[in-house]
């Protein structure tokens, strides 16, 4: 059977290595670069729905190639749901993880609850249909940084009925429950793709 074919909708080389190790055999997927694509993609909304929305439209919009965009953000109770939609400029717009780190554990100082989410929005543009799906992993914060695997928020990530932070994971090990991973899971089964053995 033919592979499907999708442009990924994003700059973030860790996203697209975790996409491409979860779905790479299953379809034929092609980065922003592949399509001459070196623009920044617009993420002004609100939400992590609308964001993953826009950044998947500027493609269809632009090169009317079938897409996938992903938004993701790391929502933490204490902090009612922040940093969410603006985890990746948290602490301003350099957006640096380490930074963002910080402030995120500055803002927890004086908190006891230490649950957090992260969450996941893809949206897939196929024909200029618009599907969106969803991926939740829950855990917790820590207050140091454990590993150096990963990106973002990761090493300070424990996710629950684990021990390790994200950061300490394997793409593969942390693929078999993240966020994002959840997420390409709804999309595979949308397409009714079983993974050939
Ligand atoms: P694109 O928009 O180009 O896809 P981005 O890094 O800007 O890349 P987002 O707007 O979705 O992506 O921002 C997501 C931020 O949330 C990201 O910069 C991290 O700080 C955090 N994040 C998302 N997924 C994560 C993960 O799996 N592990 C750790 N942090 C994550």
């Amino acid at each position: 059977m033919e592979k499907i074919k999708l442009v990924l909708a994003t700059n973030n080389q860790h996203k697209l290595d975790e996409i491409l190790v979860k779905i790479g055999d299953r379809f034929e997927l092609k980065t922003l670069n592949q399509i001459g694509c070196n623009d920044e993609l617009p993420e002004t909304g609100a939400t992590l729905e609308a964001n993953s929305l826009q950044k998947s439209q500027y493609i269809w919009d632009n090169y009317k190639v079938n897409c996938l965009a992903d938004d993701s953000g790391l929502e933490v109770k204490a902090l009612d749901g922040r940093p969410g939609v603006d985890s990746a400029h948290y602490a301003g717009p350099q957006r640096s993880h380490d930074d963002n780190i910080d402030l995120l554990l500055k803002n927890l100082i004086d908190k006891v609850n230490f649950e957090a989410q992260f969450r996941t929005i893809l949206t897939l543009i196929i024909d200029g249909n618009v599907s969106q799906f969803e991926g939740i992993v829950t855990g917790k914060i820590i207050k140091t940084r454990i590993g150096n695997q990963g990106f973002g928020y990761d090493p300070v990530f424990i996710p629950d009925s684990f021990e390790k932070t994200f950061a300490e994971m394997s793409i593969q090990e942390k693929n078999n429950l993240s966020h994002r991973s959840r997420a390409l899971s709804k999309m595979v089964d949308f397409f009714g793709i079983t993974k050939e053995i």
